[in-house]
């Protein structure tokens, strides 16, 4: 004859219930630990500039939505596997369907993505429209070919991408006329002021780069023959002994050296700004005044051209 099918001994099955608590417990504190104890390692940047802590914010709203659906399934898993397992002489029952479960599961995830959407359109405004200079940002003319603040008042720095590093003309004018104009510009770090919104006119004069400083905002792709459009406003600037210089990294593979094509972001205060922005000019003009007397010379010891 036949063993009797015994059930779990109860003191068994209390320790296998407590064995699953403590596993889901650790689980979810080890979620919701991880983005203070790895705080801009598995989260977005922020600081920088609001649209950087708008997406940051949208982030964690997704993370730990997922954090809990994950602590849930993964804690029934292991509930299951462990409660459940093969026993010596057990025998399964026989389930078919519940639709009660069924319904619920589907309704629920349904809900958790409507939600999701609800979040991401509320908070989407914040990281494409760029807001207003702040009262003690650096003010400077309206344009209506670029996204701009309410007030249409901002500044613009063109952003050029090429093999391998970004050049950044500074001034409204800077797409149409970058040399005609003889506007400032600097390789590699931007210099930018405080308080202020910061268009950039982004371009590419070879291949497809991207333009990614994590802590002003998302990446925006440098596309030749195309100009692509983002903005920053960052709250701080840089004071004697504390620098404030965002690091970002071209975000597309764009040759061999694509890894050599960092930038940086220098923010100082528009007084600073504007110092920097004429003195740069200077030497630009310098420069050019070397140039000319250096092409004179050249021409008139016959060493240059025919
Ligand atoms: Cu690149």
């Amino acid at each position: 004859m036949r063993h009797a099918v015994h059930d779990v001994p109860p003191r068994r099955r209390r320790r296998l219930g407590r064995l699953a608590l403590t596993l889901g417990l650790v689980a979810l504190l080890g979620l919701l630990l991880a983005p203070s104890a790895f705080a801009g390692f598995i989260t977005p940047k922020t600081g920088g500039s609001p649209n950087a802590d708008s997406i940051s914010s949208l982030y964690k709203v997704v993370l730990y939505i997922a954090a809990v659906v994950f602590v849930i399934v993964e804690g029934a898993l292991f509930y299951s596997i462990l409660r459940f397992r093969a026993k010596k002489g057990a025998v399964a029952a026989q389930i078919h369907g519940n639709t009660r479960l069924e319904i619920g599961w589907t309704v629920a995830a349904a809900l958790i993505l409507v939600a999701l959407t609800v979040v991401t359109f509320i908070h989407l405004p914040a990281i494409i429209n760029p807001p207003d200079s702040s009262a003690n940002g650096v003010v400077l003319s309206a344009s209506v070919t670029r996204p701009t603040p309410p007030n249409g008042k901002s500044i613009t720095i063109c952003v050029q991408g090429r093999q391998y590093i970004w050049r950044y003309t500074y001034g409204n004018q800077c797409l149409n006329a970058a040399f005609s104009g003889k506007l400032p510009y600097s390789y590699q770090t931007m210099y930018a002021p405080a308080n202020t919104t910061v268009i950039l006119d982004i371009q590419s004069t070879d291949v497809i780069h991207s333009w990614w400083v994590p802590s002003l905002g998302g990446k925006v792709d440098a596309v030749p023959g195309y100009t692509t459009y983002t903005w920053f406003k960052a709250p701080h600037a840089s004071t004697p002994g504390n620098p404030v210089v965002f690091h970002g990294q071209c975000a597309q593979l764009c040759g061999r050296s694509h890894a050599a094509m960092t930038a940086m972001v220098r923010i100082l205060s528009p007084a600073d700004y504007k110092a920097w922005l004429s003195h740069q000019t200077d030497l630009i003009n310098q420069a050019n005044v070397q140039v000319t007397q250096l092409r004179q010379i050249l021409t008139a010891s016959g060493n240059l051209g025919g």
